[in-house]
């Protein structure tokens, strides 16, 4: 009911445009990634499914999330499928490509956007165009050479039985670099994305950007410059983001590509600002980086989007570096979900999952219930640690004081201000360490105000801080109402003013 009243809310306040480019329903700018294989199963056999996926989408709109990304679901001889055998199929653990075709309307339908993993720095070893290649190297030079990946005499990875070929992994010997520079590599690459376009996928997330042409980020920006224009000569609309593990400065580099957005890793993880300050209660270190940022980022284009994130796939639980403290994981919520750019939610951190060490630990079932396990999947493999987390979905939805209500109210709260997906952000200085004050101007303007600290209150001078007569849009951790009377921020709040 609350969210029903929210989006009513949200309709009203926006007016027709947005309704229009969202066939009804308002757009968070909230994505959410879905590790495919531990997120959802339908048919009992302990792994996440595409069809599993579509059962929970009333799950994901009440989280609020306009976006999915799904991790590989191409057939691969491992768990993870960030080793593709073939590019043009679904993995039959995950389903068939009607499965896909039937989730991607079906989330059309709900307003969600589904996004895939586009992993073409490197195949399979077991991929037949490896397996082609590596036969045509050894039949004696009567053969073609084939130029799909970048054989040498010397290398990382000696190719079995030539005896004298080499080839380049950098992720190891299974997973064989493509020569992106092949012609042929590049037309393959432009009939993949037309493929999954024309069956739904309205973007894609580049896998490993920065291997693309490694030491040479020069090339992997034109690299990716062209991966843009492929799937943007089919549809302009067309969402790219890429994974670029990198420092400020190659990521910036990268922009110039003109892909949509990067993740923002500098901000991301342990060390990153969004978690060091909710451990701190710092709020205002995170509205000075990344207004700067943000700064660094519309230089290059008033297009670019920041996708900030707290954890992903290969990262660490976020709980985990929050030392499992809910005011903390709350705050570390708001302090990501409110910024300007487009915020990535990895699959079960809203529900405060456990996770770290080996990657399959950082992977384990979303946590639909401890009740009812029939959706539940089964653990990767490998995985030596079990799920710290004891309350799943089931229990969380009925709680509104649990990580999961908190998620939802912020996410409904980014609804009512369209600015924050391209907006311009400049930070302000409310004189407390613990306060995150910041304003994103797009047309229309914003102010985000967060007590990061589970300390103390915060008074908020609205008038030293240029907001007087700023109207509250909405409020977690706080009524509106009261914060207007009082100006105060109790510990782990937010609110969201308009500006006039
Ligand atoms: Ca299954």
């Amino acid at each position: 009911m609350r969210r029903a009243m929210s989006l009513l809310l949200a309709l009203l306040l926006l007016g027709g445009s947005a309704m229009a480019e969202t066939g009804g329903y308002v757009s968070s700018g909230v994505a959410y990634e879905i590790f495919v294989g531990s997120f959802a199963d339908s048919d009992g056999d302990g792994v996440g499914d595409l069809r599993g996926i579509e059962q929970k989408l009333p799950y994901l709109q009440a989280l609020g999330v306009d976006m999915i990304w799904l991790t590989p679901i191409h057939p691969s001889p491992s768990y993870h499928h960030y080793d593709v055998t073939d590019y043009y199929d679904v993995a039959p653990e995950f389903g068939t490509l009607e499965d896909f075709e039937h989730l991607a309307a079906a989330c059309s339908a709900r307003g969600i956007r589904v996004i895939l993993d586009l992993v073409v720095n490197h195949t399979s070893a077991e991929h037949p165009w490896f397996e082609e290649a590596c036969s045509a190297l050894k039949c004696g030079g009567r053969c073609p050479l084939p130029d799909y990946y970048n054989f040498a005499h010397e290398g990382q990875h000696a190719v079995p039985g030539s005896g004298e070929w080499f080839y380049e992994g950098q992720f190891g010997p299974h997973m064989p670099d493509l020569n992106l520079d092949s012609a042929a590599v590049r037309g393959e690459i432009r009939e993949i994305i037309t493929f999954w376009q024309a069956r739904g996928a309205g973007g894609f997330r580049l896998d490993a950007t920065t291997s693309y042409y490694s030491g040479a980020p020069g090339k992997s920006t034109e690299f990716i410059r062209f991966l843009c224009e492929t799937a943007r000569a089919n549809d302009p609309d067309c969402y790219l983001v890429g994974e670029c593990w990198a420092d400020d400065v190659t990521i910036l580099g990268m922009y110039a590509s003109g892909i949509n957005s990067l993740f923002n890793f500098p901000a991301a993880d342990v060390e990153g600002v969004l978690v060091k300050s909710a451990l701190s209660g710092r709020g205002d270190a995170v509205a000075s980086r990344l207004a700067d940022w943000n700064a660094r980022l519309r230089e290059i284009s008033p297009d670019t989007e920041d996708a900030p994130f707290l954890s992903n796939h290969d990262l660490a639980r976020a709980r985990g570096m929050l030392r499992s403290k809910l005011p903390q994981m709350k705050a570390a919520a708001m302090l990501y979900l409110l910024l300007p750019g487009r915020p990535f939610i990895y699959y079960g951190e809203e529900l405060g999952m456990s996770g770290s060490g080996r990657d399959e630990n950082k992977r384990l079932p979303m946590l639909w219930s401890t009740a009812d396990e029939s959706a539940n999947c089964l653990p990767p493999a490998e995985a030596d640690q079990a799920q710290r987390l004891k309350e799943g979905v089931d229990v969380q939805e009925r709680d509104p004081e649990s990580l999961l209500s908190w998620y939802r109210r912020l996410v409904a709260l980014r609804t009512l201000a369209p600015e924050l997906t391209r907006g311009e952000m400049t930070a302000l200085d409310g004189g407390e360490s613990a306060l995150c004050a910041f304003t994103v101007r797009d047309g229309g303007a914003v102010a985000v105000l967060i007590n990061a600290s589970e300390g103390a209150a915060v008074t908020v001078d609205l008038a030293a801080l240029g907001l007087s007569g700023a109207k509250v849009l909405g409020s977690v951790g706080v009524e509106g109402e009261a914060f207007r009377e009082s100006g105060s921020l109790p510990p782990v709040s937010c609110v969201l003013l308009r500006i006039f």
